[in-house]
């Protein structure tokens, strides 16, 4: 039975990797700092299950990290724990610097230094998935996509310290020879994301008859990847991935922001009409904008196509249905996770910019 170790597997991508992960057989050893955005009660579930062991720590811990290396022997480390949202990176950049540029060193060094004492197909087998984001190639106009070999051009603080982490991540494959392989996937949604990203902000704003804000005009446009397809895509890469490449990962699903929140308001007015019957695309807010929003993100997904075999299952539509019933479905998980300081309130506006 293979053993992964998983990083930030309490978050939203990384907890639907581990329950994905143990539903097929295999073992995993969750090592997450469980910030604000981590939640146990996603891992509900696993609370028993001989196949899961949680590990409250940071990744850039080397002393924790390096018993874990040598207590559970993983066969693969997948990198998932970052500070990931965007709004945050712009109110205060330094901890998107301390752990997904520092934090993730620290876990390289740790995790060549466990890989060179390997022997035999232990060391020829191990890999490192480092899971990164389509932010890191900058911003598309009408045209075009992301292709892996789009050069880099972060424009947040947060899709500057991924881009660090991947080039520090490349690094260690070409100096140390350690078997990296990395995935840069377009915007995630589905069951487990904490209230602060889009797609379950507008949810949890609608359902409460609340005013929906919309960053600008609302027409910047991103590509919708469904997180169970993208869990898929991340097994894939491990098992079968050339060592030393990237890939993309999207969900041949572009649409207009202003698209997104009018689906999410139709899919609630169906299900769940307000009081008054309003329809809920009225309370569509425009606000003022992001600064340095980036404009649009497209991910040409041919190269993990044709050499893994990999296309979402999901529509645009099909995920969003699934999503906005797993959300009605799971109002208790969401009312806990907003137990925290954060009170959906607008974060990122630049003040100091
Ligand atoms: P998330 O914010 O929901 O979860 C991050 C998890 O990492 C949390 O559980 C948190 O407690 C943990 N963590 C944070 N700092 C840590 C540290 N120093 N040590 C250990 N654990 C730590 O993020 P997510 O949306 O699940 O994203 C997971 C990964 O995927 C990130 O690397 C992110 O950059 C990348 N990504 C996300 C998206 C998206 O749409 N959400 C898209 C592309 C790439
Ligand atoms: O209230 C809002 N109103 C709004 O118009 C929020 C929270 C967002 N937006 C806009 C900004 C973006 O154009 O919606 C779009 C999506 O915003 P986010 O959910 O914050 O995602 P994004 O900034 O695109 O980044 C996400 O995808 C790439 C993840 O948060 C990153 O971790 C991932 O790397």
């Amino acid at each position: 039975m293979k053993t992964l170790l998983v990083t930030g597997g309490a978050g939203f991508i990384g907890g639907n990797f581990v329950l994905q992960a143990i539903a097929d057989g295999l073992r995993v050893v969750n090592l997450d700092k469980l910030t604000y955005a981590g939640n146990p009660e996603t891992l509900a579930t696993l609370r028993e299950h001989p196949g899961h062991v949680f590990v409250h720590g940071d990744i850039g811990d080397r002393t924790l990290v390096e018993r874990l290396l040598r207590e559970h022997r993983p066969d693969a480390i997948v990198n998932f724990a970052a500070e990931s949202h965007v709004d945050r990176s712009i109110d205060g950049p330094a901890e998107f610097v301390q752990t997904n540029v520092v934090g993730t060193l620290a876990l390289l060094e740790t995790a060549r230094d466990y890989w060179r004492a390997l022997e035999g197909p232990a060391r020829e087998d191990f890999r490192f998935l480092h899971v990164s984001t389509d932010e890191v190639y900058g911003s598309l106009g009408d045209e075009g996509m992301f292709r892996e070999d789009t050069p880099y051009a972060p424009n947040s603080p947060y899709s500057a310290s991924k881009a660090a982490s991947d080039h520090l991540v490349r690094a260690f494959h070409h100096t140390y020879g350690l078997p990296v392989l990395t995935t840069n996937c377009s915007n995630n949604y589905g069951p487990y994301q904490f209230p602060e990203k889009l797609v379950p902000l507008v949810l949890h704003k609608a359902l409460a008859g609340e005013a929906l804000p919309v960053y600008g005009d609302g027409r910047n446009v991103r590509d919708w990847l469904f997180v169970g397809d993208h869990c898929a895509a991340i097994r894939r890469v491990l098992e079968s991935g050339r060592v030393g490449e990237t890939y993309n990962v999207g969900g041949h699903a572009e649409r207009e922001n202003l698209t997104v929140v009018k689906t999410l308001c139709a899919l609630l007015d169906a299900r769940q009409p307000l009081a008054d019957g309003r329809p809920r695309e009225q309370l569509i807010t425009f606000v003022k904008d992001r600064p340095g929003h980036d404009r649009r993100y497209a991910i040409d997904a041919g190269k993990i196509r044709r050499e893994l075999d990999w296309t979402p299952s999901e529509s645009f539509d099909s995920g969003m249905q699934r999503t906005v019933d797993w959300y009605l479905d799971h109002q208790a998980w969401v009312r806990h996770v907003l137990d925290g300081s954060y009170r959906m309130q607008r974060l990122g506006e630049g003040a100091h910019a």
